[in-house]
């Protein structure tokens, strides 16, 4: 795979190649927990993902091993020493919580989000792959493991509530409420993981899954990503979804009817065309 770094930061990675982005956690000493900058990083280079329209899939994923000891790590959630009075704090001093910014950005961004597990996926790095289209893991290395009741940094949306109707609400229980070690093969039996793959392949099957969806029509991928989250997404889910209908409206000869007709200061003239 021939990546081209896309844009240079100090906590994450950002590269790009043949249609798909990879945005990585950069932080392999720390088991790539979050702080502040990482989470403004992470969106910063989602949005470039979104906005960018030769990308089609982004894969998320994580540098590493830790030079420390030589583990691998997707993310270990939120870092512990960045946490202040009211929550993390970033550089400017205010308390943040904005990986739930970054979360809603995967949730609603019309492309494939694909979560590449090479360790680690702990906490609030767990409701990352949660929130994510699909999982991919290391079938070596990969852990999942949930301790936002450890911490009391806890995920009541997405990476809870989601998860339970994503592997049935006994077992996404089981994970919050006792915080044990799920492997790779164990997360899949569940349900929230894909495919179980060794580690030395883990980063070319995923450009491969990528290319794949590539294939496809993209306008498809996007109705049937947003189609999947409209019903566990409420109003919001119907606006995203709703919005590709505006969208396909504007390409008919009634919508340049009604944007014609007030620009040249007339009643519009529809035809009376109600198809059924
Ligand atoms: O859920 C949320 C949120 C929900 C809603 C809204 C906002 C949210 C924001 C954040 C979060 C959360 O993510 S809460 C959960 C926070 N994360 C954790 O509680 C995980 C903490 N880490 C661990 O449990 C373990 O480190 C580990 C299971 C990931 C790995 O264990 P291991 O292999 O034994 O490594 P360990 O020795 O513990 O860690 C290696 C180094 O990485 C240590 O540093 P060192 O002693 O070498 O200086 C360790 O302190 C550091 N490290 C690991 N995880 C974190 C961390 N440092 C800061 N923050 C971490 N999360």
């Amino acid at each position: 795979i021939k990546w081209e770094t896309a844009k240079e930061y100090e906590d994450i990675t950002y590269k790009k190649s043949n249609g798909v982005a990879r945005i990585a956690f950069n932080r392999p000493d720390v088991r790539n927990a979050f702080r502040p900058k990482t989470t403004s990083e992470l969106y910063d280079a989602f949005y470039d993902a979104q906005e960018d329209t030769s990308i089609g899939v982004v894969l998320l994923s994580a540098e590493g091993p830790s030079s420390k000891d030589g583990k691998w790590a997707f993310c270990s959630g939120g870092d512990q020493k960045a946490r202040g009075k009211e929550g993390y704090v970033g550089d400017d001093g205010y308390h943040r919580l904005n990986i739930l910014e970054v979360q809603r950005l995967i949730r609603f961004m019309p492309k494939v989000v694909i979560a590449v597990v090479p360790g680690w996926a702990v906490g609030g790095g767990h409701s990352l792959h949660v929130v994510c289209d699909m999982t991919l893991a290391s079938k070596e290395h990969a852990i999942f493991k949930q301790t936002d009741a450890d911490v009391t940094s806890f995920d009541g949306g997405y990476g809870s509530a989601y998860l339970a109707k994503m592997i049935g609400q006994k077992k996404a229980r089981e994970i919050f409420f006792l915080g044990r070690n799920y492997s790779a093969q164990e997360a899949f039996e569940m349900g929230m993981v894909n495919e179980v793959i060794p580690h030395t392949d883990l980063e070319d099957t995923a450009y491969e899954w990528a290319q794949e969806i590539l294939k496809k029509s993209p306008i498809s991928i996007k109705m049937l990503k947003f189609a999947m989250n409209l019903t566990d997404d409420g109003m919001v889910g119907q606006q995203v979804f709703a919005g590709e209908a505006t969208r396909l409206a504007y390409m008919t000869d009634e919508a340049k009817e009604g944007r014609n007709a007030f620009l040249e200061k007339r009643q519009p003239n529809f035809d009376k065309k109600w198809i059924p």
